[in-house]
């Protein structure tokens, strides 16, 4: 397994529509293994292909917080929202492509989300809590999104500033 940089944005990659999964290759199994190290390495509860600059439609995600409890690393492949609630939730979200920077964001509650498996096999499950928030972050990333996108203007500003810079620092060291 290796770890791989993550993208810091902002990168054009982290704007565009990534492609389906179109058939699960040992390039998808390695890219997943990579990207679940690397998530967990971070740490993170998420990682989107496109923050490792693989503009391909495949996500993980492990939100067992609790040390106690048994991790559940998750690997979506061409994963869809097939219902949300009514019901929304707030949640200060991070991302590892914006270090260090937390914002308030409100999503549907709990959603039903479809993907394929390593296997090949479709999935189908409901997440609520953490699960939820997380699972829509990671696919807004394959649809070119970031949580920055749902602030006011002037807040995602000031956040992609501090970000060139950060940016420019990590080039010069
Ligand atoms: O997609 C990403 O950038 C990963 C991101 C996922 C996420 C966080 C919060 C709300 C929604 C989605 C992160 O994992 S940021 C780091 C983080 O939240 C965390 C790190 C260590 C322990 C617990 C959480
Ligand atoms: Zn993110």
């Amino acid at each position: 397994m290796t770890l791989r940089p993550i993208l810091i944005h902002p990168d054009p990659r982290l704007k565009k529509v990534a492609d389906p999964v179109t058939a699960v290759t040992e390039e998808v199994r390695t890219l997943a293994s990579d990207m679940l190290e690397t998530m967990y390495h971070a740490p993170g509860i998420g990682l989107a292909a496109p923050q490792v600059g693989v503009m391909t439609r495949l996500l993980v995600m492990d939100c067992v917080k609790d040390e106690t409890q048994a991790a559940r690393p998750m690997v979506l492949l061409n994963p869809e929202v097939t219902w949300a609630s009514e019901a929304l939730n707030t949640y200060e979200e991070g991302c590892l492509s914006i270090p260090e920077q937390y914002a308030d964001v409100e999503r549907p509650a709990e959603v039903e989300v479809r993907w394929m498996d390593l296997e090949g096999e479709t999935q189908s499950e409901r997440f609520d809590g953490l699960w939820a928030t997380c699972v829509q972050h990671e696919i807004d990333h394959l649809d070119g999104k970031l949580f920055i996108d749902y602030l006011k203007p002037l807040r995602r500003q000031m956040i992609t500033r501090k970000m060139q810079k950060l940016k420019r620092e990590r080039a010069r060291a």
